[in-house]
């Protein structure tokens, strides 16, 4: 049954794709499925172009059957809602970072729906769990990830490239990105290709032709 189940859930996936030109989530920390050591005291959601947060849920999951992360989630789940407030919902931005209260080790899940810039509702979620055998979590990670790709589109101070996986912050997507501070370098056109850097805010510190 547990495996119908996940050829289900996969089916839905696969299909729920095919309406988007490519994911609308670039990624989500802690990331889905994760086990790790120490509690985080933030979380953060990056969209691969500006999106409202409209509605966020987190919940600590209560499963009787504790078994594994999936087992847990699809099994009979329990929730019980920690409250975050409500400072992080309605920005217009591609990273939402959303403070955390002190969390115990377990098994969290998080459930969001945001509003894209085309109007589109988009949602999803993802679950993460804190145990004393989960991995060191690098808090302090690094500061600059560097990438490679094709411009798509230029608008203003924002590009959007189409790039190959940026360290292991994110997959190979198409996004779009803030400028940290529009100059010349706006002369770029569709079809060029570049070597970029971001900073953790996900703008473009520096962007050259290859
Ligand atoms: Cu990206």
């Amino acid at each position: 049954m547990k495996k119908l189940l996940i050829l289900f859930f996969g089916a839905v996936i696969a299909f729920a794709n095919l309406g988007f030109a490519h994911s609308p989530v670039a990624f989500v920390i802690p990331k889905d499925g994760s086990v790790i050591k120490q509690a985080p005291d933030k979380m953060e959601i990056a969209f691969t172009a500006p999106a409202q947060l409209i509605k966020l849920e987190f919940s600590r999951v209560m499963s009787n059957e504790k078994s594994s992360l999936i087992g847990g989630l699809l099994g009979s789940e329990k929730l019980e809602a920690i409250d975050l407030g409500k400072s992080h919902l309605m920005k217009k931005v591609n990273r939402h970072v959303i403070n955390m209260p002190m969390l115990d080790l377990g098994l969290y899940k998080t459930t969001w729906r945001a509003l894209s810039e085309d109007g589109h509702v988009i949602k999803g979620e993802f679950a993460f769990e804190i145990s004393a055998e989960g991995a060191d979590a690098s808090s302090a990670g690094a500061e600059f990830f560097t990438g490679e790709g094709k411009i798509k589109r230029v608008r203003g101070s924002r590009i959007t490239i189409k790039h190959g996986a940026l360290g292991d912050l994110m997959p190979a997507m198409t996004m779009e990105y803030d400028v940290a501070e529009a100059g010349p370098e706006m002369d770029f056109k569709r079809g060029d290709t570049v070597v970029f850097k971001i900073n953790k805010d996900l703008e473009i510190v520096s962007i050259k032709p290859k």
